[in-house]
């Protein structure tokens, strides 16, 4: 299926529509998701279209999983975690439901349960907040 150019997350990046952003640099950037799985739920994006990771030019995928790596490190940091899971979704069968390539990172703590995916949104507060804890680690 085509690359849709109105799809959130194109809009996002193209400073159409608003987004708590934690990192930018020449070809990604890490925002927080509005509707998080747990505390410090941040998404990483390349900044070249694709829908996700099947039609993806595979020169995306250094520079993205570079970027993975430091967000991983920053919300481990920044919330105490004990753990990080990292997973990406393709096509709506596989719970995709933003089509422009984009990997999640969560923090996870023993005993602590993931809420579903893409269920409540955040308060705008609280991610502001999560947003500024990730920032500071990454200055570290
Ligand atoms: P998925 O395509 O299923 O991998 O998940 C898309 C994720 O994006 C989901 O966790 C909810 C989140 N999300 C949906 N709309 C927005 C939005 O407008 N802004 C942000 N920051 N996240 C969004």
């Amino acid at each position: 299926m085509a690359y849709d150019t109105n799809n959130i997350f194109a809009r996002i990046l193209r400073g159409e529509l608003p987004s708590y952003r934690v990192y930018e640099d020449d070809a990604t950037v890490a925002f927080m998701d509005v509707m998080p799985q747990g505390v410090g739920h941040t998404l990483v994006l390349p900044k070249v279209a694709s829908r996700n990771l099947l039609d993806a030019d595979p020169a995306t995928f250094a520079p993205l999983f570079a970027t993975v790596q430091k967000i991983a490190r920053a919300v481990k940091e920044a919330f105490g975690a004990d753990g990080v899971l990292v997973s990406q979704f393709n096509e709506e069968a596989a719970g995709q439901s933003v089509y422009h390539l984009h990997v999640h990172i969560i923090p996870r703590f023993e005993g602590v349960p993931l809420k579903p995916h893409t269920s409540e949104m955040e308060k705008a507060d609280v991610l502001a907040a999560n947003a500024e804890k990730i920032k500071a680690a990454l200055q570290r």
